[in-house]
C-alpha cells in the first residue's frame, strides 16, 4: 500500500513514470472499449453487454480524468525537466490535449440525459475527431519507443562505431564529416592516399542516412496511415456531410422490393423540411431484413374492437399526413428536420377502437426480435408516426423500411425499424434495449419553460 506520503516522496520520475504506464493501460483499455461500443453491427451480439460496457467505458474515463488531476501539480517541473527537448513538449502539449478533449466531451455524452441533443452531437464528434487522431498517433508513439526500437537503435550505433571512418562519416554526417575530411598534415604528401580518401568521404556522403531505427520508425508510421486513412477519410467524410443525401446513398444499395412504390403527398415530394440534416447511424441487433410486397403484412391486435390485417396495397390506402421532426439516438447522433410521411399512430389507435383495459402499446420489428412500447398516452402524442416515407423517397431497407415507428420526442430507441405489429396490451413491456439497461423512460432533453 502507497501511502499519500509515500506518493510525495517518491522522486518526480518515478512518479511521471507510473502515471506515464497507468495511463497508457487506461487508455488501450478506453480505446478497445470505444471501438467495440462504436460497431453499430455488432450491437445485437453484445446485448445487455452494451450496457455494461458502456458503463465500464465511463469509469476507466473517470480513472484517466482522475491521473490528469494527479499529474497536475507535476506539469510545471516536468515542463521545465524537457526544457530543451523540443520533440518531447510537443508530444506532452498534444496529449494532454487530447486527453483534456476526451475528457470534456466524454462527461458532455456520460451526462447526455441533461443536456440539449446538440451538445451530445457536437461532443460526439469531437469524441470521434480525437479517437480517429489520438489513437493511431498514441500507437505510432507506442512503437517508436518501443523497447524493440531503443534495441534497434542501438544496434544502429553499435555497426556504426564497427564501421570503418569513412562509413561512419555516413552515419552520422554533420558530426564526423569536418574532421574525417580533413587531410592529416603527414597524410598529404602521399597525394594518392589523400584522393581516395576524399573519395570515400564523398561517396559516404551520397549514400542514404537512414539507419535502421529511423526506417522502422518511418515504416510504422506509414503502415499505421495506410490502414486507418481510409477509414478516416469515410469517417471525416461523412461526419461533416450535412447535405442529407446520404438516405439516397443508402436507398441506391435497397434490398426490398416493395412495389408499387408508395406515392408521396405534396408536402413530401416538395420535402418541407428541407432535407434532412445529418447521417443517420444504421443499427440493428439482426442481420438487416428484407421485405417484399408479396409476403409483408401489417397487423394491429391486442385489445382493440377491430383487429386488422394489410397487405401493401392495402396499407398504401391507409390516409397518410407529412411532419418534419429530429431524430436523437440516446449515444449522442442526431439527424434534424427530418420529412417524415406516414399514419399518425393515434389515427391507426382510433381505427382499430382502443378497448378501456388496454393501458400499453406493444411495436413488433419484422426482425422477429426488436420490441419496444409506450403507455397509452404517449402513443397519442401528436407527432408519433407509423412512417413509410423519408423526405419524399421510400424509407430504405437499412433505416427500417418499408414502414418503421417514429417517436421523434424520445430517443430513437423506441422508434422500431421494419414495424409490422402493434399489439395493446395491458401490462407494461420492457423493450429490447431496455431489458438490457437502457431506460424506459426515453425522453430527449427539452428546453424548460422559464418560469
Ligand atoms: N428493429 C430495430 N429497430 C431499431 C433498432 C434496432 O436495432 N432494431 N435500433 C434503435 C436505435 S437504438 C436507434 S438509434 C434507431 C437507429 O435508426 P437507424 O438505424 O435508421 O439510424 O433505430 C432504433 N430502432
Ligand atoms: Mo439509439
Amino acid at each position: 500500500m502507497h501511502s499519500k506520503r509515500g506518493w510525495l516522496k517518491q522522486s518526480l520520475g518515478k512518479r511521471l513514470n507510473a502515471i506515464h504506464s497507468i495511463n497508457a493501460w487506461i487508455l488501450l483499455l478506453l480505446t478497445i472499449t470505444g471501438i467495440v461500443l462504436s460497431i453499430g453491427a455488432i450491437r445485437g451480439d453484445l446485448g445487455g453487454f452494451r450496457v455494461t460496457l458502456k458503463q465500464l467505458h465511463i469509469y476507466l474515463g473517470v480513472v484517466s480524468i482522475l491521473l490528469i488531476v494527479l499529474y497536475a501539480p507535476m506539469l510545471r517541473k516536468h515542463w521545465h525537466q524537457i526544457r530543451d527537448k523540443r520533440s518531447r513538449r510537443a508530444n506532452l502539449v498534444f496529449v494532454l490535449a487530447l486527453l483534456f478533449g476526451w475528457s470534456a466531451s466524454g462527461v458532455i455524452l456520460w451526462q447526455f440525459r441533461y443536456l440539449p441533443p446538440a451538445w451530445n452531437n457536437t461532443a460526439l464528434l469531437i469524441h470521434d475527431l480525437l479517437t480517429w487522431v489520438g489513437v493511431p498517433y498514441a500507437l505510432y508513439h507506442a512503437i517508436s519507443r518501443s523497447r524493440w526500437l531503443k534495441r534497434q537503435q542501438r544496434l544502429d550505433q553499435a555497426a556504426a562505431a564497427a564501421r570503418p571512418p569513412a562509413q561512419q562519416a555516413a552515419a552520422t554526417p554533420a558530426a564526423s564529416v569536418p574532421a574525417a575530411a580533413q587531410p592529416e598534415p603527414a597524410a598529404a604528401t602521399d597525394a594518392a592516399a589523400a584522393r581516395s580518401a576524399a573519395q570515400a568521404v564523398i561517396a559516404a556522403l551520397k549514400a542514404s542516412p537512414i539507419t535502421r531505427a529511423s526506417f522502422l520508425r518511418l515504416a510504422a508510421g506509414l503502415l499505421l496511415v495506410i490502414a486507418v486513412g481510409p477509414a478516416f477519410y469515410r469517417w471525416v467524410k461523412g461526419a461533416f456531410d450535412t447535405g442529407g443525401n446520404t438516405a439516397a446513398e443508402i436507398a441506391a444499395l435497397d434490398g426490398n422490393r416493395m412495389l408499387p412504390p408508395p406515392a408521396p403527398l405534396p408536402d413530401s415530394a416538395a420535402v418541407i423540411g428541407g432535407g434532412a440534416q445529418g447521417n443517420f447511424r444504421i443499427y440493428t441487433v439482426t442481420e438487416i431484413p428484407a421485405f417484399a410486397s408479396d409476403t409483408w403484412q401489417f397487423a394491429v391486435s391486442g385489445l382493440v374492437d377491430h383487429p386488422s390485417v394489410w397487405s401493401w396495397e392495402q396499407f398504401l390506402n391507409l390516409k397518410r399526413t407529412v411532419q418534419v421532426s429530429d431524430f436523437h439516438c440516446v449515444t449522442g447522433w442526431s439527424v434534424y428536420k427530418c420529412t417524415w410521411e406516414g399514419i399518425p399512430l393515434k389515427e391507426l389507435l382510433a381505427a382499430a377502437g382502443v378497448q378501456p383495459s388496454a393501458k400499453y402499446v406493444k411495436f413488433y420489428s419484422g426482425d422477429k426480435v426488436y420490441t419496444d412500447a409506450l403507455s397509452l398516452d404517449q402513443a397519442e402524442m401528436d407527432d408519433v408516426m407509423v412512417a413509410v416515407l423519408l423526405d419524399g423517397k421510400p424509407i430504405p431497407q437499412k433505416l427500417g423500411g418499408p414502414v418503421r415507428l417514429i417517436v421523434p420526442k424520445m430517443y430513437a430507441y423506441k422508434s422500431v425499424k421494419w414495424l409490422q405489429g402493434i399489439e395493446l396490451i395491458d401490462k407494461e413491456h420492457i423493450g429490447y434495449w431496455e431489458a438490457r439497461g437502457y431506460r424506459n423512460d426515453a425522453w430527449v432533453w427539452v428546453e424548460q419553460e422559464p418560469v
